[in-house]
């Protein structure tokens, strides 16, 4: 995802902004429509858990399936992940985002591209912003690496990041490899889509926010990937996910990771599966900090239902990947708008 697919207006940094003591905050990050919100937070709800030591059963691989199906969202427990990478991850990105702006701007992202460190999907002088900063880089395949962008501090940075998406990496094949056997597809037909396909890595950085009620830390949306990791880097949370029109709030299991469907396993499966609608709200208090890893598939494959899964008619066009990247880094975030665009009139 280089250079050329386009990239986000340059904003102010909601960190500095925040560390300004400000009493009220500038009113393009005030939003309306959280005032007036009409969708009710629902507190009894929680997303399955799947262990995935237990997947070779048939009864968690049909909770894998319904999860899927139903929510879009699970926790992932038991992925062999060991605890020491993920919290040295954590231990990293916090350091990165403790460092002086001066020392982050050395990873700003440049104009026309979407890595590095600042904001996303900004595309006018008018939008609505959200409160937070971030470092996105794309750290699988290693050919689509900008090292240029990965910081140097805290000097394990690097080390730390290749690991982590190495190991992740290997968790997204095996989930896909059970969602292709849930969905009847031999598992190969699936996997091969991704083997060698990207990773993108957004760390999210929210600021406390002396008007939170009245900001959202990401705008609604559904991620444009085909799976997506998620972890709270530490303990304030603000995930929220739409269910059956109410926003759900995740409480994430310590270990877990908390995995999504993406639009383009929404597309591949027909529809079957679903990419659901999330958001992140910020705390008055605290900051708060998330990694996502949005696993895709490789540069060069055709977004479309599976063959094997149009049985009347294809709910979904297919569409290269690269225009697909282009089409998401020109988007507004905007619901499921992106998925819209390439619906069939059925
Ligand atoms: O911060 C979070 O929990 C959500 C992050 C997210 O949805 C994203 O990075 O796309």
């Amino acid at each position: 995802m280089g250079n050329d697919f386009g990239g986000s207006l340059p904003v102010e940094n909601v960190q500095s902004l925040a560390s300004n003591d400000l009493n009220h905050i500038p009113s393009r990050y005030i939003r309306p429509e959280r005032q007036s919100e009409q969708v009710l937070i629902d507190e009894s709800l929680q997303i399955p858990v799947i262990d995935m030591s237990k997947l070779v059963d048939e009864d968690e691989l049909m909770k894998l399936h319904l999860a899927c199906k139903d929510w879009g969202f699970f926790q992932l427990i038991n992925h062999g992940i060991l605890e020491e990478v993920i919290e040295k991850m954590k231990i990293d990105i916090a350091e990165f985002f403790s460092l002086p702006l001066e020392d982050k701007m050395v990873y700003a992202q440049q104009p026309n591209n979407i890595e590095g460190y600042g904001q996303a999907f900004v595309l006018s002088d008018e939008q609505k912003l959200d409160w937070g900063d971030m470092l996105f880089l794309i750290a699988q395949p290693l050919s689509l690496r900008n090292t240029k962008l990965w910081p140097t501090v805290p000097g394990s940075f690097r080390a730390t990041l290749d690991k982590y998406s190495s190991q992740l990496q290997e968790v997204a094949i095996c989930l896909l490899k059970f969602m292709a056997k849930n969905l009847g597809v031999e598992s190969e037909k699936l996997t091969s889509l991704f083997e060698g396909g990207t990773q993108g890595v957004r760390m999210n950085y929210y600021p406390p926010c002396v008007e939170a009620d009245k900001v959202m830390g990401l705008t609604t949306h559904s991620d444009a990937t085909g799976l997506t990791l998620l972890i709270q880097v530490n303990e304030v949370q603000g995930l929220q996910i739409k269910k059956n029109d109410k926003w759900v709030p995740i409480t994430p299991i310590p270990g877990a990771f908390i995995i999504n469907v993406g639009d383009i396993i929404e597309i591949m499966s027909n529809g079957v599966y679903k990419s659901i609608e999330h958001r992140a709200v910020v705390n008055q208090e605290k900051e708060r900090l998330s990694i996502a890893a949005f696993r895709g598939p490789s540069m060069k494959t055709i977004i479309g239902p599976l063959p094997e899964l149009v049985k009347d008619k294809a709910v979904y066009k297919s569409i290269a990947n690269e225009e697909f990247i282009r089409l998401m880094v020109a988007s507004k975030l905007d619901g499921k708008n992106l998925l819209g665009h390439l619906k069939l009139q059925i």
